[in-house]
């Protein structure tokens, strides 16, 4: 980042922060918005919203952000008409930000203006208007305010690319609908085990698959949503067969004439140092990492030149390399660097398949290395891995580092097989890659779970402690990058400080808390949270109930045998035991590779409290 953007990128935050959480021009404190906005500020009172409003549109309004806006209105009781409050939506206006997807919001008594640098930045504007509106007596109001706001990365969304069940269409209606929320415009269509991208590559779509890709497409298009189809030919193709790259470009057309303008060829996880048939020896040579980069290339030119340029409004095509998780320049990678058309788009996981961090030097290398900006596959919240077994990983977002955006052309999220509950790190990666420099996962995070919640505060409370047992985020190694259960560890580490001091009233502390814990999943499953969410989670809900119990129960132990009552103690001793063993006996579904396994809660941190509590009692 320049310096000059860096200073302008922290100004820009620091106005959002203090006009959204503090003390403010008349209205107070505006609502927040999210992704963060790169200026917004308070410029008038909230502005009431009468029962009928006058739309105003052109040629250059979006059709799909005239959509979300009208729905907009009428879920809050407004109808649209000729008279009253007028709102405009469209392509002109004063102020619209140059960047492609930016727009500018305005709201005052005098009326609402929505401009867009395109139909994308004029949905994202509706997007924003949508956190703006507040409760005002028993009707609604629009928060007073100027927004001018634009992405700092040009892809952003989520990559479905993981291995185990794929979603269900349902999960990825949902999850595109997500994404048009969050402002983001990628979905990567990449299912490692969607038998027709990967190991049926070849054979055509029939007619009830494709029906529901079409389905999928258009619903993308409807949220602004850019559906990649991304075919991966690599565990059998004979790159020098013209069948073959007749049979990649006729799988392309027939999603094409869906409505598909975006594709992938990828090539991650596949055996590149042999040949799939003995026509490629002769063209390409011995079987090595120089020979699979000039075949790889080979056949993305080829895609270019005879399909992406030769149809219609098809984006730049993309690629996962081979070699794709670390910044060693190779034999493989020189192919790539050298002839690889400009225009294709390399993707890159960090400096390991699960990396513990993204810094801008390692993007800045890799660039070197493949000689352009690489478009960041990022693996995380997915839990297709050994490492992740039993888990759901709720934690924040974090670890990457701001300023990302000058390096990177975007940023995918590699999701869990569980749609709902992906959208709290989805949503995290959506923020970050909109505006990097305003980016915090402290801030972020409960935004997440509150959405997650429905804005059920008490739910979004629940979500929290269930969060932080479902906090630990593996690597491929021994080491996790987020650790488990953060809060219970800080507390646990705080009571038995407190008890060694001779501190007896912090067990009624901790207990508290382990009340929270044992009610969570209570609040969670009686509150307005995705009722898909409490579905996917729900054995690990389950869980938290019996852990939570538990620990009240040890607890109550301790307190009982340290007032002498150790008849009680030892009663509460076995029935704690009791819960302890039916909690660890509580399994997910089988809904991931790795099959059905423990249901992990708070691992490393509320079992071992549960041990020491026990030897103390
Ligand atoms: O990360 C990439 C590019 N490929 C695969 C993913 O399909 C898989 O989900 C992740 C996590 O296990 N690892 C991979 O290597």
């Amino acid at each position: 980042m320049t310096r000059h953007r860096a200073l302008f990128a922290a100004v820009v935050t620091v106005a959002a922060t203090l006009t959204a959480a503090g003390p403010a021009a008349a209205g107070g404190a505006l609502p927040v918005v999210s992704p963060t906005p790169q200026q917004i500020s308070r410029t008038s009172a909230d502005v009431p919203l009468p029962s009928s409003i006058a739309l105003v549109t052109d040629s250059t309004t979006d059709p799909a952000a005239a959509d979300l806006l009208t729905s907009l209105l009428h879920d809050h009781g407004v109808t649209t008409g000729r008279h009253g409050l007028t709102i405009r939506l469209g392509s002109t206006g004063r102020d619209v930000p140059e960047q492609a997807e930016g727009y500018a919001l305005s709201v005052s008594r005098a009326g609402i203006t929505i401009a867009g640098r395109d139909g994308a930045g004029q949905y994202y504007g509706v997007q924003t208007l949508r956190q703006l509106f507040v409760r005002s007596g028993h009707g609604w109001a629009v928060a007073g305010a100027a927004v001018r706001d634009w992405p700092d990365m040009a892809l952003r969304g989520s990559i479905e690319g993981f291995y185990g069940p794929p979603w269900t269409t349902a999960d990825r209606l949902r999850q595109l609908a997500f994404l048009g929320e969050v402002k983001a415009n990628t979905y990567i269509y990449s299912a490692k085990d969607d038998t027709y991208l990967r190991a049926r590559w070849r054979d055509p779509y029939p007619a009830g698959e494709l029906g529901t890709l079409g389905q999928l497409v258009r619903s993308a298009a409807a949220h602004h949503v850019e559906f990649t189809y991304a075919l991966s030919p690599g565990v059998s193709i004979c790159f020098s067969s013209p069948s073959d790259v007749a049979a990649v470009e006729a799988k392309f057309q027939s999603v094409y004439d869906l409505g598909v303008r975006s594709f992938s060829l990828p090539f991650d996880d596949i055996s590149y140092t042999k040949w799939n048939c003995d026509a490629d020896q002769a063209a390409f040579g011995a079987p090595g990492q120089a020979a699979a980069g000039t075949a790889q290339v080979s056949l993305l030119n080829a895609i270019t030149e005879k399909f992406v340029k030769t149809h219609d409004g098809v984006r730049p095509l993309q690629t996962v390399p081979t070699e794709y998780s670390d910044l060693k320049d190779s034999p493989y990678k020189t192919e790539l660097r050298e002839h690889l058309d400009p225009s294709v788009v390399v993707q890159w996981t960090g400096t390991d398949v699960v990396p513990p961090s993204v810094t801008t030097d390692e993007a800045a290398q890799v660039s070197t290395v493949y000689g352009r900006k690489v478009f960041l596959w990022d693996n995380y919240p997915v839990n297709d891995y050994e490492q992740s077994a039993g888990r759901l990983l709720l934690a924040p977002y974090a670890g990457r580092e701001a300023g990302l955006s000058q390096y990177l052309n975007g940023i995918v999220a590699n999701p869990m097989n569980q749609e709902a509950a992906s959208e709290v790190a989805e949503f995290g990666a959506a923020d970050f890659a909109w505006n990097d420099a305003g980016y915090s996962p402290a801030r972020s995070w409960p935004r997440a779970l509150a959405r997650l919640a429905g804005g059920d505060a008490r739910a979004s409370a629940a979500l929290t402690v269930f969060a932080d047992l479902e906090h630990l985020a593996p690597t491929f190694g021994p080491t996790p990058w987020q650790p488990q259960a953060p809060v219970l560890a800080a507390r646990a580490a705080e009571f038995w400080q407190r008890w060694t001091a001779g501190d007896r009233h912090a067990i009624s502390d901790l207990r508290g808390y382990a009340v929270r814990i044992r009610d969570a999943a209570g609040v969670i499953r009686g509150g307005r949270v995705q009722s898909a969410f409490v579905t996917e989670a729900g054995p690990w809900l389950d869980a938290t109930a019996l852990w939570g119990e538990a620990l009240v129960t040890r607890l109550d132990a301790l307190a009982a045998s340290s007032r002498g009552d150790h008849a009680r103690a030892s009663r509460l001793t076995a029935r704690a035991d009791d819960l302890v063993t039916r909690a660890q006996a509580v399994k997910t579904g089988n809904t991931n590779r790795w099959g059905v396994r423990q249901a992990l809660v708070g691992d490393g941190v509320l079992d071992t409290l549960l041990v020491q509590l026990r030897e103390r009692v």
